[in-house]
């Protein structure tokens, strides 16, 4: 039976503020999981913490919400136990790009096949505002007693440096595209990031729904705001590196990617930026050391006897590794 988004709904008071745009985010997921043929029994959610992460227990699918910075160290690791899962992990800028920012590189580099969607708020939402990694150099949100003193991450830029192999932004409120977002990033092979850029109407009285609806720009000939999110699609650039590609055609690929990465302002790029589903995947690196691996992964194996007792025979272990040592150094 086709999953329905009242299907996803759970009984888990959601607190996050009016007007947040994590509330944009969750709709676009539960959209995307409702249209795409994925079995929800197989779906995996993870998240870090921050207000972000609760998203997981306002949606009803398997998930897990695990300790600040560390939502990819377990969504990674459950997806190598158990190949099957559709591994979809979500989290705070500050929670991926801040104390989570070693995970995020090395997952580059692994290129496991797995969405993340950053909620992209440019503070630390759940303890009261403070600068996350993505607020701009100079920017005083209201809960700075100062103007931010560092430059920020770029999550395209640094997405790109790292490896990961689907990179896309979209917008909170823009529920139709982040939901195509979504879709494309779970289908793609590999490693998949959307940076979500996200109003937080509590701490971030800069980067809010307005501003991005361009409501401070108003267009002289129709009178109304000019937002400034723009669809790349609509412009033609086309992100994907294909296998048949000169190495001279990939290079300039990679350079649009820089240039659209820069462009943010008064014109905000949102699409799909880069697609490369040349790189080998993480879970075919593995098969070709052990070609059982996707057969019989880790979590496909025997734990415990039908008695409930550990098929797993430690005693020989421990009798060399402790009790031998310790006689012999005697
Ligand atoms: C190891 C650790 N350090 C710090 C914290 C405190 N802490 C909880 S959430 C958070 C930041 C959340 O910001 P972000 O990840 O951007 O998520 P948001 O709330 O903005 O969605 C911090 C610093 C923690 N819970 N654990
Ligand atoms: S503090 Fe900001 S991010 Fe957190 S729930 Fe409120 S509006 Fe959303
Ligand atoms: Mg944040």
């Amino acid at each position: 039976m086709a999953l329905k988004l009242t299907d996803l709904k759970t009984e888990v008071h959601n607190d996050w503020c009016p007007g947040c745009g994590d509330f944009g985010i969750e709709a676009s997921l539960k959209m995307a999981l409702t249209e795409m043929p994925v079995d929800i029994n197989r779906v995996a959610l993870f998240s870090g913490i921050g207000c972000s992460s609760k998203l997981v227990h306002f949606t009803n699918a398997f998930g897990i919400h695990t300790l600040h910075g560390r939502v990819l160290g377990y969504a990674q690791g459950a997806k190598l136990a158990n190949p099957d899962l559709e591994v979809i992990a979500v989290g705070g800028d500050g929670d991926g790009l801040g104390i989570g920012v070693g995970h995020f590189v090395h997952a580059g580099r692994r290129n496991i096949d797995m969405a993340y969607i950053i909620h992209d708020n440019g503070v630390y939402g759940l303890t009261k505002g403070q600068a996350s990694p993505t607020l701009h150099l100079g920017m005083q949100t209201k809960s700075l007693p100062e103007p931010n003193i560092n430059s920020n991450i770029d999550p395209i830029m640094l997405a790109l440096a790292s490896g990961f192999t689907f990179i896309a932004r979209s917008y909170a409120y823009n529920t139709r595209h982040l939901k195509e977002m979504i879709k494309k990033a779970v289908a793609h092979r590999g490693f998949a990031l959307i940076d979500a850029l996200q109003p937080c109407p509590t701490y971030n009285d800069i980067n809010t729904k307005e501003w991005y609806g361009g409501e401070d720009r108003i267009d002289p000939s129709t009178k109304r705001p000019m937002p400034r999110t723009y669809d790349l699609e609509s412009t033609g650039y086309n992100g994907r590196i294909t296998a048949d590609m000169s190495e001279d055609d990939v290079g300039k690929n990679l350079l649009q990617v820089i240039e659209k990465s820069r462009e943010w302002g008064d014109k905000i790029p949102i699409g799909v930026f880069y697609q490369n589903e040349t790189v080998p995947i993480y879970e075919e690196r593995i098969s070709e050391r052990s070609p059982s691996y996707m057969k019989e992964p880790p979590a496909k194996q025997l734990l415990a006897k039908k008695d409930g007792r550990s098929v797993v025979n430690l005693a020989n272990l421990s009798k060399e590794l402790l009790f031998e040592s310790l006689v012999l150094a005697q």
